[in-house]
């Protein structure tokens, strides 16, 4: 196999107002001297790291909705400015690979792709790596903390209107989301994901049919319809005796082989997917620990390989 040189623009989010412990405005900077730029450089790719994006005016447009939604408008104002640079980055004809930061931050990285996806006229899909299904609105989530609605916001759902601005919309068809790892889904966001048809491929269905069949089911869909592929992958995807710096853990995740499969496998399609590292909390890490593995897990993803 010949190595594939991408062009990859580096971009750190430290927003932590999404999640309910402080710690992931580190993630950037830590994912930094885990050494995330000079392993992707040295596996032969173009990469140019653009540095912290600076926090955004809180949007004095967003109104805080119905409902509970902590510092709705700062991390408006955050997703505005991500989704206008992950956008313009793949103008660029460049994958960004946005560091976190809390997982609201797809709100915006997200967006961007979704703006460029509609541009070119080709179908996204997003590939979920998380314990948590992150589809609760305002209304629905039982903590307020906005890094558990991303997935929502972006298929439309009631409550982040003026995100954005006025319109109500969808950016992503929920149709098109595969969420990846799950072991922790409340009442609420259950019946939506059912009513929205989201693929949810829990972690009871990866042990029975395997992690490798399990993605190579989504990378054959998604080239079936020459779709783009952002991957957001939460650290709370992974086992916490993995990967201990994150606030949010739940046992039972991926192991450390089989998240590299997912990662190898993802490589091996040639999708070359845009790409969060999110919810990294670096207070919580132990020695650096998860850090190293979220880059180790990035390399997988950009071709590093074993022989
Ligand atoms: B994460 C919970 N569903 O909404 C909520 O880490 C947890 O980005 C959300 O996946 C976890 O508060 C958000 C209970
Ligand atoms: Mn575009
Ligand atoms: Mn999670
Ligand atoms: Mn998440």
């Amino acid at each position: 196999r010949r190595p594939r040189r991408h062009a990859i623009t580096l971009l750190g989010a430290p927003i932590e107002a999404g999640a309910g412990v402080a710690g992931c405005a580190m993630g950037p900077a830590m994912l930094r001297t885990a050494g995330i730029v000079r392993t992707l450089k040295d596996l032969g790719h173009d990469v140019v790291d653009l540095g912290d994006l600076a926090p955004g005016q809180p949007f004095a447009h967003a109104r805080a909705p119905e409902g509970e939604a902590r510092d709705f408008a700062e991390i408006a104002a955050w997703a505005r400015d991500l989704a206008r640079e992950t956008h313009a980055i793949l103008r660029e004809g460049r994958l960004p690979l946005v560091l976190g930061g809390d997982h609201s931050l797809a709100m915006g990285s997200i967006g961007g792709v979704a703006a460029h996806a509609a541009e070119i006229g080709r179908k996204l899909f997003v590939l979920w790596l998380d314990a948590h299904s992150d589809y609760n609105t305002p209304r629905t989530s039982p903590s307020g903390n906005m890094h558990g609605m991303p997935v929502a916001m972006l298929s439309g759902e009631p409550g982040f209107e003026t995100m954005f601005g006025d319109e109500p919309r969808a950016l992503i068809d929920p149709a098109h989301v595969h969420l990846f790892g799950i072991r922790s889904i409340d009442a609420d966001e259950r019946r939506l994901l059912k009513a929205r048809g989201v693929d949810v491929v829990d972690m009871r269905r990866l042990d029975e049919d395997g992690f490798a069949v399990s993605i190579r089911r989504i990378i054959d869909r998604v080239r079936a319809a020459d779709g783009l592929l952002h991957v957001s992958l939460d650290v709370d995807f992974l086992d916490p005796t993995i990967a201990p710096g994150v606030g949010t853990a739940v046992p039972g995740g991926a192991s450390y082989r089989e998240a590299h499969l997912v990662m190898e496998l993802l490589y091996e399609s040639g999708l070359a997917p845009s790409l969060d590292l999110v919810e990294l909390n670096p207070f919580l890490d132990e020695r650096g620990k998860s850090a190293l593995l979220l880059v180790d897990l990035a390399a997988s993803l950009f071709g590093r390989q074993v022989y």
